[in-house]
């Protein structure tokens, strides 16, 4: 390892290098980045790393662990406002970059790339502000104080759904509160995340504060999971539960944010414009790839043949193309693998239910991977389409006679990511939010899309660990230190 942080973050061959432990090296492989609007677009070449590199990223993460933990949180919050600024001051080039990997609109990857500019800069004022506590111990004459102290080295293993803001607010909770990072971002999405770090290291981090392996998750996923203090993770439920193993045989701590088949529910008494408008945005924004989508739509028998004419307009009025194009309001899939699994539940779905509105594989002037919005009508809860997660633009409909029924459809499901409620009742509204058992219950606003400073996450099988996020992040990235203080003997 060369460590001296002079090498180029592109080589000559024009692959993006990995950044360990200052310097940016080459890759055992490369891995070619693909825009799903249009396969026939190279984003640009990105160096895969290998094992050994991951276990080189670890130990440079540990060797730089105590500087950076002794490190003057002002200089922290210096590094993460100014990567912040930064990024703002580039969100249109990201944001055309992150369309282009990841297929989201423009205006949606710009929102992207902003709200990881704004969690930098949360995160930056939290490396400022003190969370100890100082108390009389129940002896005389001696204090108490008690402190938070950084874990150590954090694994940091993202999805391709969110490419810039999920490794955002991981990232810099991690490195406000003192822990050195190794971070994975996912094979799909490379270009987002290594422009993250680029910004953040040329901000001035020191050398192995913050460390870039771009591999495969069989390659370099279980070196991560278990040789870190902490590992904090969004992906699948399957994978989350392979880095929960790992992790805890090595007694690291871990956070896990995972899948969701989150329901909106909509009563009688609903504004029918909202109720479409909340289902509309929570079920097919990203493409409706996001754990935080509307995938169940829970309708009361009274509106649901207004509500589904409604929404059904809307969504095949949507113009589906390339992400960055203007007028585009849905992009594509994000790859092949993707689509396949997003046929495969709107085949089940019509075979199990009956009746799916849209939902046909589009083509366009490109070789992209275009698919029509999807509605599927007169479900039982029972069904596939209600139980498993598909992660795309499908979603489907429950008719239930009122609220009590609502409530248990809504709430049964072995996921609790987010639940919303789309009504006048104030009755209704605050019973929900009191009974939903999902972690984030949202009242006439869409399920997807959350706020950058309060906590973020689920129950059940949707996450594991403490919250991401907000103020509330400080749990998982400090452990605490409590510490007894006498005067001692005088003279
Ligand atoms: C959002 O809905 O604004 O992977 C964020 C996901 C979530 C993030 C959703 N962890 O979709």
């Amino acid at each position: 390892m060369t460590g001296n942080g002079r090498t180029e973050p592109i080589g000559p061959d024009g692959v993006h290098r990995n950044l360990i432990g200052g310097a940016w090296i080459d890759g055992v492989d490369i891995n070619q980045d693909v825009n799903p609007s249009d396969t026939s677009d190279a984003v640009g070449r990105y160096a895969l790393a290998s094992g050994e590199q991951a276990r080189e990223a670890v130990a440079a993460a540990r060797a730089a662990a105590p500087g950076w933990a002794g490190s003057s949180p002002l200089l922290r919050f210096e590094i993460l406002d100014a990567a912040g600024n930064e990024i703002l001051r580039s969100k249109e080039r990201l944001g055309d970059l992150l369309a282009r990997e990841e297929g989201k609109t423009l205006a949606e990857a710009v929102g992207e790339v902003v709200r990881a500019a704004h969690i930098l800069k949360f995160h930056a004022g939290q490396a400022l502000r003190p969370a100890g506590q100082l108390l009389d111990s129940i002896r005389p004459g001696v204090e108490v104080a008690v402190t938070r102290e950084p874990v150590g080295v954090v694994s940091i293993i993202t999805p391709w759904n969110f490419p810039i803001a999920i490794p955002a607010w991981k990232i810099a909770p991690a490195l406000a509160y003192g822990n050195t990072v190794v971070f994975k971002p996912a094979e799909l999405v490379p270009a987002s995340a290594w422009e993250l770090v680029r910004i953040l290291q040329a901000a001035g981090l020191p050398d192995g504060a913050l460390n870039l392996v771009m591999g495969r998750g069989r390659d370099i996923g279980d070196i991560l999971t278990s040789s870190a203090d902490a590992v904090s993770f969004t992906g699948s439920v399957q994978t989350g539960e392979r880095v929960l193993a790992s992790a805890q045989a090595a007694r690291a701590r871990v956070q896990l944010e995972m899948g969701g088949k989150n329901p909106l529910v909509i009563l009688d008494d609903a504004d029918l414009d909202v109720a479409v408008d909340c289902a509309l945005q929570g079920a097919y924004g990203s493409t409706g790839q996001r754990c935080t989508a509307s995938s169940r739509l829970v309708v009361a028998a009274g509106i649901h043949d207004r509500f589904v004419e409604h929404l059904t307009e809307r969504m095949l009025a949507l113009a589906v193309g390339d992400a960055r194009a203007a007028g585009t309001q849905m992009g594509p899939v994000v790859d092949a693998s993707q689509l396949a699994q997003d046929q495969k539940y709107i085949d089940l779905a019509r075979a199990e239910s009956g009746t799916v509105l849209g939902g046909r594989r589009l083509e366009r002037d490109a070789d992209g991977f275009y698919l029509e919005p999807a509605l599927v009508v007169g479900t039982r809860p029972e069904d596939t389409i209600n139980r498993e997660e598909v992660f795309g633009p499908v979603a489907s409909v429950v008719q239930v006679d009122g609220y009590d029924e609502a409530l248990a459809v809504a709430n049964g499901t072995e996921f609790g990511l987010t639940a919303g409620i789309v009504t006048t009742s104030l009755a209704a509204a605050g019973d929900f939010r009191r009974r939903s058992t999902a972690g984030m219950v949202m009242v006439n606003v869409a399920t997807a899309g959350v706020d950058f400073h309060v906590p973020f996450g689920g129950r059940q099988a949707s996450s594991y660990g403490p919250r991401e996020q907000g103020e509330q992040a400080r749990e998982f990235f400090t452990t605490v230190k409590t510490s007894y203080i006498a005067a001692g003997r005088p003279g």
